[in-house]
């Protein structure tokens, strides 16, 4: 099997180096750093969360160009104080359990990591102001599925249309949902959000950052057009930004400035997985099957004229393996 990583990923950082003479016997290792997690990135700093207090930190040099993302788990050495002016230094990034991609564009040919360690993707889709794009929501479930992250439908603005329209799209493939709109009840997505890490995705005024300020009230993330008034420009808004839930019930990390994700490493095998019910149908596929809607002797096919499949969710799952090739605009 080819490898999902780039250079990118974890498994290719290097171990601290050993000193060409060792002041002590041996011990390259950084015995005395401690655990943190990137909050969000600034320009090459990092800030951290180390037992709950907020840290600055910069790459030491072993990690090299490899990027660290919001979402790491790291090792962190030097002043980890978080005084002013203070400045520790990240040696090791933990393994990474999940990793979601922006799409490259031409700005950036590759594909990169944007989040690590989420375990939960929530796509934020207005009803209205701006309109659904079933597109963007394929592409970030494929994204999802692909990741090994639970996707959450969040449908904002429930004030402006009804969910049903879009909600028959997504039904048959089982895709768990919650409608919200401003100042209403948020138990639905609370409870959903519990005890875990949920990325947020979404285009821009679908309503993300009215989201986190009501669910986390000491966030003040900037809404609409609060830019203006702050005069902070909008590169506040572009970086993504971990936040813990009120009483610890999970983290939420906001994420302003992803078009679309990266599809182009997914593969079909590893994207049926993710419906146990059809790829158990895949099993007498020939070798090589995409499983796609082309493909001449898909055991797709045979199960919806079996029966045995449900030809409605057949075909969304087939429309979302089109998605991964598609061109967006
Ligand atoms: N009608 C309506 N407007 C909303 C709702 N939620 C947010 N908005 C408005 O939509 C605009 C964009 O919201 P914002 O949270 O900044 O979106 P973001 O760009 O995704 O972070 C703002 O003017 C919000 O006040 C809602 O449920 N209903
Ligand atoms: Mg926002
Ligand atoms: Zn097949």
């Amino acid at each position: 099997m080819t490898s999902r990583y780039t250079d990118q990923d974890i498994e290719h950082y290097d171990r601290p180096r050993r000193r060409t003479r060792p002041r002590t016997k041996d011990r390259p290792t950084y015995d005395d750093a401690v655990d943190g997690v990137v909050v969000t990135v600034d320009r090459g700093r990092y800030t951290l969360l180390l037992d709950g207090h907020k840290v600055m930190a910069m790459k030491a040099r072993p990690l090299g160009r490899k990027g660290v993302v919001v979402g790491d788990r790291v090792r962190v050495v030097g002043d980890t104080t978080g005084d002013d002016g203070s400045l520790a230094r990240i040696v090791e990034v933990h393994e990474r359990i999940t990793t979601l991609r922006r799409t490259a564009d031409d700005d950036d040919p590759v594909e990169r990591v944007i989040v690590s360690n989420a375990d939960q993707l929530v796509i934020v889709t207005a009803l209205a102001d701006p309109e659904p794009q079933p597109r963007l929501i394929d592409r970030a479930l494929v994204a999802a599925y692909d990741a090994g992250m639970q996707p959450l439908l969040c449908l904002t603005k429930a004030d402006l249309a009804d969910p049903e329209t879009l909600l028959v799209t997504y039904r048959s493939l089982g895709v768990p949902w919650v409608v919200t709109q401003r100042g209403g009840d948020l138990t639905d997505l609370r409870a959903q959000l519990h005890e875990r890490t949920s990325v947020m995705v979404g285009s821009s005024g679908v309503g993300k950052s009215t989201l986190v300020n009501a669910l986390v009230p000491t966030a003040y993330r900037d809404v609409g057009h609060v830019n203006a008034v702050t005069g902070r420009g909008r590169h506040t808004s572009t970086s993504a930004f971990m936040l813990a839930l009120p009483d610890n019930e999970g983290w939420i990390i906001d994420t302003p400035g992803i078009r679309s994700f990266g599809l182009a490493h997914v593969q079909p095998e590893h994207l049926i997985e993710a419906f146990p019910d059809l790829d158990e149908m895949t099993e007498d596929c020939p070798r090589g099957c995409t499983h796609g809607t082309d493909e001449p002797e898909c055991g797709l096919d045979d199960a919806v004229q079996a029966g045995t499949a449900d030809p409605v969710r057949v075909e969304s799952f087939r429309r979302l393996l089109a998605a991964r090739s598609e061109p967006l605009y």
